[in-house]
């Protein structure tokens, strides 16, 4: 069977995509914020396959919004079964495509899904990369506004690869940026990269943006990160993404 047509499958019988949790945890409070959300295939032939095997593939293809509608509703059934166990409220992320970002019945989609499942609003977020932010439209204003009507958090994603605009930051309706991890993995011994993160954090700060360390995988950058007055840390340090099973026993055993 052609690829595209055993993904296609994968979605709509919802028999083959799985998503994994990574948690992060909040430095003020020192609590777990919530976990972000990240899709795997289970491919028939090929084993359990990361995002980087097949997310591009699927935006060429044109299956990327049904994979990302598919992880958003996946993601808050899954909020909905960790509540009905009991435990405290978390936030869960995913990661959104430009393409369904720019899908025009989106908000929709999203109201249907928080229904659906029974989900406060607050409770998920939407993790955007500075490409879809880049085009300062008035749809991608519009959108970001509808959004944050709704009530859910908007954060941008590997903040610093892309081409931030400070234009946008200051315009638009964001939760957090999550600092990309190509200026954490040299820390503390690259001063530059310890300057760049010193500085998107006072920039973030003064924008009323909260901040997460993505990459941590250290003590000293945990350390680091804090010192500096990051808001929120992730990385394989605190853990690396776990299946839901593995994520409702950290839950249980570390908060
Ligand atoms: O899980 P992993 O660390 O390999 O994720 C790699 C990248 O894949 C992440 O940076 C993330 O942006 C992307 N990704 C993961 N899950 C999704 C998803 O559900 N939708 C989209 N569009 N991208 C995802
Ligand atoms: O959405 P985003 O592009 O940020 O995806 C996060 C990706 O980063 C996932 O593929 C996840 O497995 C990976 N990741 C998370 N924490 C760490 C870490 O501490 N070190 C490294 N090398 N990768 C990480
Ligand atoms: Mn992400
Ligand atoms: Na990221």
């Amino acid at each position: 069977l052609a690829q595209d047509q055993l993904l296609r499958e994968a979605v709509e019988k919802d028999h083959g995509l799985v998503l994994h949790y990574q948690p992060l945890w909040n430095l003020a409070t020192n609590r777990l914020e919530g976990f972000e959300a990240l899709v795997r295939w289970q491919h028939p032939e090929r084993g359990l396959l990361p995002p980087s095997e097949f997310i591009s593939f699927a935006e060429a293809r044109g299956l990327i919004s049904i994979i990302d509608r598919w992880v958003m509703r996946a993601a808050c059934k899954q909020l909905r079964a960790w509540c009905d166990a009991g435990l405290p409220s978390v936030v869960v992320s995913v990661n959104m495509s430009a393409i369904e970002f720019n899908q025009s019945n989106l908000v929709t989609e999203v109201q249907h899904v928080l229904s659906d499942t029974g989900i406060d609003p607050q409770w998920l977020e939407i993790e955007l990369t500075e490409t879809t932010l880049m085009k300062q439209s008035e749809h991608v204003l519009a959108t970001l506004n509808a959004l944050q009507k709704l009530g859910v958090r908007l954060s941008i994603d590997d903040f610093g690869t892309g081409y931030s605009s400070l234009a946008y930051l200051k315009r638009y309706p964001l939760d957090k940026i999550k600092i990309d991890r190509s200026f954490v993995k040299d820390t503390p011994e690259d001063a530059d990269d310890v300057s760049l993160i010193k500085a998107i954090i006072q920039m973030a700060h003064s924008l009323s943006l909260r901040v997460v360390g993505e990459g941590v995988e250290t003590k000293a950058q945990w350390d680091l990160l804090k010192a500096m007055g990051c808001d929120l840390i992730q990385g394989y340090y605190l853990s690396r993404p776990m299946t839901a099973e593995d994520a409702l026993r950290w839950q249980q055993h570390r908060c």
